[in-house]
């Protein structure tokens, strides 16, 4: 018995930890699991190589606008899918954190701290995660009267959050920054402190996802939250349940905002 994981990049921290729990809860039920990681931006071809391995059930870790979601699960014929990072709208099975919530929680923590110059770094234009991120941003700022002090894109990687911020310093900087992930404000702090810029001091950062490493950056990240694990463990119970035929709970995920150190 086996399930497939088509997922993006392993490279970045949360598909990993999304994949790590997936194949532990899989495991714990009896099934193998089979990874094909997307390369060449190409989702028809990652779930081929799934399917061309007869696997039971697929879960679809990769960023797809409706239409292609619909017809990768055409593509799965009468196998069950399930779709971790698709537009809401899809008229497909679904396990994933609203983006809304969670980035305007982001927005409107900074605002309570009286912020009011608030930069965006957002994710890569491909990812409906970082575009239904960042409008949501957008939306949030609106209903306070404000709009973006600056914004910046990076791919999700350290490296180009870090990029990002070099190419805005030493001036030009807003008194906050929502980041789209973790792993982006991790090389944003970088470029923060390599130009004395104090956190939060000078500025407020705000990250999204609370990965397991965090907790332990230099101060300790404000992000929202996304249970990864809780993400694996409940994707793979609900297409084990598609698979056994049962009606699928389709409860709300929560994001949560953790309060750390880098937001004043
Ligand atoms: C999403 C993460 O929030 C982001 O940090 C990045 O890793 C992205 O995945 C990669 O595709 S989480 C996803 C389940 C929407």
């Amino acid at each position: 018995r086996t399930l497939g994981l088509a997922t993006s990049d392993l490279a970045l921290m949360a598909p990993a930890q999304i994949a790590s729990a997936i194949q532990r809860r899989a495991a714990a039920a009896g099934y193998h699991l089979v990874i094909a990681m997307e390369s060449g931006n190409d989702a028809a071809a990652t779930v081929n190589e799934l399917l061309a391995q007869r696997v039971d059930g697929l879960l679809i870790n990769l960023p797809l606008q409706a239409e292609d979601a619909q017809q990768i699960q055409a593509l799965c014929g009468a196998k069950p899918a399930l779709f971790l990072d698709v537009e809401p709208q899809a008229a497909v099975a679904q396990c994933q954190y609203p983006n809304h919530y969670g980035a305007r929680a982001a927005v409107e923590h900074l605002v309570a701290l009286g912020h009011r110059q608030i930069g965006l770094l957002n994710g890569p234009e491909r990812s409906v995660s970082a575009r239904q991120r960042e409008a949501a941003w957008h939306q949030a700022l609106a209903d306070h009267q404000l709009t973006p002090h600056c914004s910046l894109r990076g791919d999700w990687s350290a490296q180009s959050g870090y990029q990002a911020l070099l190419a805005q310093l030493p001036d030009a900087l807003p008194q906050a920054l929502l980041v789209a992930n973790d792993q982006m404000a991790l090389g944003a702090m970088r470029a923060l402190h390599q130009h004395g810029v104090a956190i939060p001091g000078q500025i407020s950062v705000i990250g999204y996802d609370d990965t397991a490493e965090s907790a332990w950056y230099q101060p300790p990240l404000t992000t929202v939250r996304q249970d990864l694990q809780q993400l694996g463990v409940l994707s793979v119970e609900r297409l084990l349940a598609q698979l056994q035929g049962e009606t699928v709970s389709d409860a709300a995920l929560e994001t949560a905002l953790v309060l750390r150190e880098t937001t004043a």
